[in-house]
């Protein structure tokens, strides 16, 4: 029995923060493609969803490479959203309610990262503190 070990600076482990505007100050980096479901409030993206919504930020991504998304739920009240960078896969669906959500995904599309809302009914809730970071291999 043998054990190997990988020793990485956590300085590098991750690249910069992609996510202009995580923390919803403003409406500043993000563009709603339905703009009567999204609002910034409070510091938050309100989700008043039907089904199939992005809320999306324009993050300089790279096809093949691994993200990190970590973002907060709050206040849910129905519904699901998935955060993607892989749409061909169909991104991370989260269903649950309020909590913290951290995924790893590849990029199969270096359009953008969005939250895309799905289900019937949809997502209705607040998302906060979304961070997107590449891993490094
Ligand atoms: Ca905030």
């Amino acid at each position: 029995m043998s054990a190997t070990a990988s020793i990485r600076p956590n300085a590098n482990w991750f690249g910069p923060e992609l996510i202009s505007n995580g923390t919803f100050d403003n409406a500043s980096g993000w563009e709603f493609l339905g703009p009567s479901q999204f609002a910034v409030a409070n510091g938050k993206l309100v989700c008043t969803c039907t089904d199939g919504y992005r809320a999306i930020n324009y993050a300089t991504l790279s096809v093949g490479k691994t993200y990190r998304v970590v973002f907060e739920i709050s206040d849910h009240i129905s519904g699901a959203i998935a955060p993607g960078v892989n749409y061909a896969t169909g991104g991370h669906w989260v269903w649950s309610g309020n909590g913290t959500y951290t995924f790893d995904m590849v990029c199969d599309n270096n359009a953008y990262f969005s939250f895309l809302s799905w289900g019937s009914p949809a997502f209705n809730g607040s998302i906060d503190n979304v961070s997107l970071k590449e891993v490094f291999a």
